[in-house]
């Protein structure tokens, strides 16, 4: 009999399915290849199927021995939701693969078309559960406030997407890094936290926390109640990146960006070689 194989890239004969498009999400990602989007072959794949798929790669990450460190937000402000069409936020999981030292530059060499964004970092003092879970009873819960840059690589070609596509990629993870200083959530007022997005020496954007969700905390609020229908609480100690504040920023090999927050101080990456 003979074997039918299929190109890499290619749908299976029976078309696309959960198994299928994490097995091609992760290889795209090992191979730093770019996609159209899984939603052009297979449009029932919704938002709880996107989940399904990212939480099949969770477990691939982990059985290859990455570590949980906690989670992120996508698209918890306007900024966001209006260049990339998606009209809603979404969670999806940080490892321990991720963490970018500070003073390091852009992982290029294992990324695709990587985007930088500031964004607002919690680590968590204590464990969260929702349903149910308010901004102040979340804020409770966080141990110190951080400055960040998060990197995000889509493994879709030009980060065109639906909220399934971007849901089952991991919401674009790539790697992430934290600012000079954290501060008790206590000595903030996060909602009037700004930063400055500096490219090559100019301002580009900037924005204050209220951008995410009005509160950062309301964010975390939400991955909270978000994370508690798929089973899952906030642990203490992980990392919750809130969300881009503003739109994100090309980050190419020999580009210079800084992020500039009123307390929190200024976070600097460096593109790095192509
Ligand atoms: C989706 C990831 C969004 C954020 O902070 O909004 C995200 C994307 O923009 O590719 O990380
Ligand atoms: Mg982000």
């Amino acid at each position: 009999m003979a074997t039918v194989t299929r190109a890499p890239g290619e749908a299976p004969a029976g078309g696309w399915d959960v198994e299928s498009v994490a097995a091609e999400l992760l290889r795209c990602e090992d191979e730093q290849i770019e996609r159209p989007p899984f939603t052009d072959e297979w449009p029932e794949l919704d938002l709880d199927t996107g989940y399904q798929i990212q939480d099949l790669n969770l477990r691939r990450r982990l059985e290859r021995g990455e570590k949980l460190v906690g989670v992120k937000l996508g698209l918890t402000s306007r900024a966001k939701q209006q260049r990339m069409g998606v009209h809603f936020p979404f969670v999806a999981w940080l490892t321990d693969a991720m963490i970018l030292p500070v003073g390091d530059p852009v992982p290029q060499s294992r990324l695709i078309h990587p985007r930088a964004e500031p964004e607002i970092v919690f680590v968590m003092g204590e464990k969260l559960a929702g349903p149910g879970v308010s901004c102040a009873q979340a804020m409770a819960a966080v141990e110190s406030v951080w400055g960040g840059i998060e990197i995000i690589d889509s493994r879709y070609r030009d980060f065109r997407f639906t909220a399934g596509d971007v849901a089952a990629d991991n919401a674009s993870s790539g790697a992430f890094v934290t600012g000079p200083r954290g501060l008790p959530p206590s000595e903030l007022d996060l909602s009037l936290e700004a930063v400055l997005v500096e490219v090559d020496g100019v301002v580009v954007d900037s924005a204050t926390g209220a951008a995410v969700q009005g509160h950062p905390g309301e964010a975390l609020a939400l991955a909270a109640n978000d994370l508690a229908r798929r089973g899952h609480a906030i642990e203490p100690g992980w990392i919750v990146l809130t969300g881009g504040m503003t739109d994100a920023v090309f980050a190419p090999p020999g580009a210079s960006v800084a992020m500039h927050f009123t307390h929190l101080g200024s976070v600097f990456l460096n593109g790095g070689e192509g």
